[in-house]
């Protein structure tokens, strides 16, 4: 199939999902196409099978906001016709949907067909979708769709509930490629590895996020702050955004910041991750936590919160742990005893990994989407 894919380049768990289904797509034959504002960031440009198509947005002074929604709709026409694409998916809805819905209404008026797939991440229904401002059109655009996915089940009731969508929506949980995301085997390379940030006899623990305030990034160092009082830890912060001065003001005030080392964005977190013993995710809203799969990958398993659709991922004391959000104390006193419990450890790194395999591994959920695509491209 010829597949146009649309989404946020930039870091975040859309995009990531995005650009790794358009990687596993391509590598399954099929053309993939990426028309976004600026090449995905995992993407080198050197992938046989994909192609990126920039969407320029031209200024002129009487916008005083240059509408990208209008110039990605009319790229995403003359992309899919140029390129004789059989559908389009765009990743996250606000405004990817509705670009597609106009792109899909000028093809038709020449006589061409142009479907469209919009995934549901989470933040699009959860936060942004909701004010009011953009509620009316997102849920257009959802209803609008010739196929709606969303992440998890968690995020269909949401967002039958709270945009009374009547419409089906998949449910097709965030994957990962168990092949690219799996723990060093050679074990000396990992201590080797692993040294740059801590000693031998130290834990180390990791955070993964975009650093918004969802995030609540200062609820890792508390909870680090604990952890590190008890027993000999390092943490390592991967990501930038919005929160990061707070969280690294934080550090020095708790007088950590020597056992703390904001690593900024990174490219290849699949080498960082297996490195930790354990992931600290607090988020106050995760639709499903991608962040989490990647660790639980790499045999790292989290200790995270029971919010939205993390319980799909994690199951509680198995291969990881779950806590109220903001209870920091309990989720520190639960990786002290966690860490310094060899046995229950190892035990939950392997259940994490098996988690992985057995439910999340790319081979297992891309070709749901590929059916997907094949049934609605039959049907439209
Ligand atoms: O996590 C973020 O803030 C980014 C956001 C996005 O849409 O880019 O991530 C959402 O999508 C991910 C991939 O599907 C999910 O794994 C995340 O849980 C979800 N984030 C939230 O719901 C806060």
């Amino acid at each position: 199939m010829r597949i146009g894919i649309t989404c946020y380049p930039t870091y975040g768990g859309s995009g990531v999902v995005a650009t790794e289904l358009g990687i596993e797509l391509a590598a399954l034959g099929h053309e993939v196409h990426f028309i976004s504002y600026s090449q995905p960031f995992r993407l080198t440009g050197r992938e046989t099978g994909i192609f990126y198509h920039e969407v320029p947005v031209s200024n002129y002074p009487l916008f005083e906001f240059p509408p990208y929604d209008l110039a990605l709709a009319s790229r995403m026409a003359e992309v899919a016709e140029y390129y004789l694409l059989d559908l389009l998916h765009v990743h996250y809805a606000i405004p990817h949907s509705v670009s597609a819905l106009l792109a899909r209404q000028m093809l038709a008026e020449r006589g061409k067909r142009l479907p469209f797939v919009t995934t549901l991440h989470g933040t699009d229904i959860t936060l942004v979708g909701m004010d009011r401002s953009y509620l009316p059109i997102t849920r257009y655009s959802i209803q609008q769709s010739d196929g709606v996915t969303s992440i998890s089940s968690y995020l269909k009731e949401v967002t039958q509930t709270n945009f009374g969508i009547t419409r089906p929506i998949e449910v097709v949980h965030n994957f990962v490629n168990c092949d690219v995301y799996q723990p060093i085997a050679d074990l000396e390379a990992r201590s080797k590895a692993r040294r740059r940030y801590a000693a031998d006899d130290e834990f180390l623990l990791v955070h993964l996020s975009n650093f918004r305030p969802v995030k609540r990034v200062t609820d890792v160092i508390q909870t680090f702050a604990q952890i590190a009082d008890q027993i000999p830890a390092q943490l390592i912060l991967i990501g930038d955004g919005p929160d990061r001065s707070t969280a690294e003001w934080l550090a020095h005030t708790l007088e950590i910041q020597d056992r703390v080392h904001f690593l900024g964005k990174q490219d290849r977190v699949n080498e960082l991750l297996p490195l930790a013993d354990l992931m600290l995710m607090p988020s106050e809203m995760e639709s499903f936590g991608l962040a989490a799969l990647e660790a639980m990958a790499c045999q790292t398993p989290a200790i995270a919160t029971r919010v939205g659709g993390v319980p799909e991922l994690i199951t509680d004391g198995v291969d990881g742990l779950i806590f109220a959000v903001r209870d920091v104390d309990a989720m520190a006193q639960a990786a002290i005893a966690l860490l310094t419990d060899t046995e229950r450890h190892q035990a939950m790194r392997k259940a994490a990994r098996k988690t992985a395999q057995d439910r999340f591994c790319s081979t297992r959920i891309v070709p749901r989407y590929v059916e997907f695509y094949e049934s609605l491209v039959a049907r439209t």
